[in-house]
């Protein structure tokens, strides 16, 4: 990587820590991705952006603000990247998977705050994350109480907070809030941006969107073979990606990866012998470099074949309808697409059980693996309905809570590992 010190003291970071952060992040990506046999080519592209994730990508941003262009950061897939496109602003996911900044971000939160939060504060605490520091606007959505809450301890550290309401009932009146809410962040963004949103420019934003969520589905859809063509390790690198890249780049970049996997599939190569237990991991998101679960699951003989999270299928499926012509008419069609979301800050929330059922089915899974952050009351709960649901349909589920530590891991390990025998005897 190039030296970019000069730009990372511009934005305010703290040299020495960020430096201490990039080398624990290097040296856990080789030990994780680059180690792993049989990857497909197509992930060199994506091991780079990974070596340039605070670099080049950086810099490409900074290049952006100084054409004029506006950076808006946020923490939740309800936010959508069509809107902020069309203003022709660069939309960023704030990264929140490492456990850094835990002991400063607890004088600000209670210890019992989920791990996801908590990293939030430790990016921001430490001065460490160059995404979050160059963004103009940094919006943040009331899901669930733990991030609302933690929100209004935020804004007065981030300079241009929003915080955008969000409904908990899929009814007509949370609806209704979720179009006025992006009516607002329409406006928000045009006042900081300083351009119009024209049908155009909007049309223009959901094509891009769309086209990147066409390439994902593409990509999930190839993993349905036995031998699966991609380890799920590669293919949540990809879904994390998904949240930071230039989004034309990204789709091509997805778009090759599929036409070398498919040719795999036809070959009947993949990254583990056929007949390789095969799972679904649903629950919460995994931000990078959140990668201790499925590191763990694909080291105890098996593959995963799918994400039901916010970082994998809740932010890939689901296309806006691009028919209308009008703002009005295409705001609700962005609406129709995202309310269809399944995060269990919804009540009740019976579609993400029957996904994950569908899951299964589609890509032939042995079962399924249920992750929940410690303290994410959302997930918890609503994981022993959907162990209950699953079981009932004869579909095997292990429910695993953790945080960001390692010190669990020899623990998680034996409970992934008897978990798989126990498959493999079915
Ligand atoms: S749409 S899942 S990205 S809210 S892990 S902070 S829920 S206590 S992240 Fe999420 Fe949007 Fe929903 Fe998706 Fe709270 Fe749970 Fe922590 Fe969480």
């Amino acid at each position: 990587m190039a030296d970019y010190t000069k730009m990372w003291q511009d934005l305010g970071l703290d040299i020495e820590s960020h430096e201490a952060l990039l080398s624990v992040l290097g040296k856990a990506y080789a030990d994780i991705f680059l180690v792993q046999k049989n990857r497909p080519e197509g992930m060199k592209y994506f091991d780079f952006v990974m070596s340039e994730v605070h670099g080049l990508r950086i810099k490409e941003i900074m290049d952006a603000k100084a054409q004029g262009r506006i950076v808006v950061g946020s923490y939740c897939t309800f936010v959508p990247e069509e809107l902020v496109l069309a203003v022709d602003g660069v939309a960023v996911g704030l990264c929140a998977g490492a456990e850094f900044g835990f002991e400063a971000a607890e004088t600000l939160l209670p210890r019992n705050t989920c791990s996801l939060i908590k990293s939030v504060f430790g990016f921001k605490l430490g001065r460490v994350c160059p995404y979050l520091e160059s963004c103009d606007i940094v919006v943040g959505e009331n899901t669930c109480d733990g991030k609302k809450k933690a929100y209004e301890i935020l804004a007065p550290l981030v300079k241009d907070f929003y915080v955008m309401d969000m409904p908990q009932v899929k009814s007509e009146m949370g609806r209704k809030l979720l179009r006025e809410e992006y009516r607002k962040f329409m406006a928000k963004l045009e006042m900081e941006s300083g351009k119009e949103i024209t049908p155009a420019s909007l049309k223009r934003g959901i094509e891009i969107v769309n086209e990147k969520r066409k390439a994902m589905l593409r990509l999930n859809a190839l993993r349905a073979a036995d031998p699966t063509p991609i380890s799920g390790l590669d293919a949540l690198l990809i879904n994390q990606v998904f949240f930071h890249d230039d989004p034309v780049r990204f789709t091509d970049s997805v778009n090759k990866i599929c036409d070398e996997l498919e040719i795999r599939v036809k070959d009947h190569t993949g990254v583990a012998p056929k007949g390789t237990t095969r799972l679904i991991v649903s629950g919460c998101p995994m931000a990078v470099p959140n990668w201790k679960v499925p590191m763990l699951i694909e080291s105890s003989n098996a593959v995963i074949v799918g994400e039901e999270s916010c970082v994998g299928e809740r932010s890939t499926r689901w296309l806006t309808d691009v028919k209308g012509s009008t703002i009005d008419e295409m705001l609700d069609a962005i609406v129709d697409r995202y309310f269809n979301i399944d995060c269990a800050i919804f009540t009740p929330n019976p579609s993400r059980v029957n996904h994950v059922k569908e899951m299964v089915k589609d890509l032939h899974a042995n079962g399924v693996i249920h992750y929940s952050l410690q303290f994410c009351q959302p997930y918890i709960i609503e994981s022993n309905p959907v162990e209950k649901e699953l079981e009932k349909s004869h579909i095997p589920t292990l429910r695993l809570e953790t945080d960001y530590s390692q010190e669990d891991t020899g623990q998680l390990k034996t409970r992934i590992e008897a978990f798989v025998e126990r498959l493999k005897k079915r």
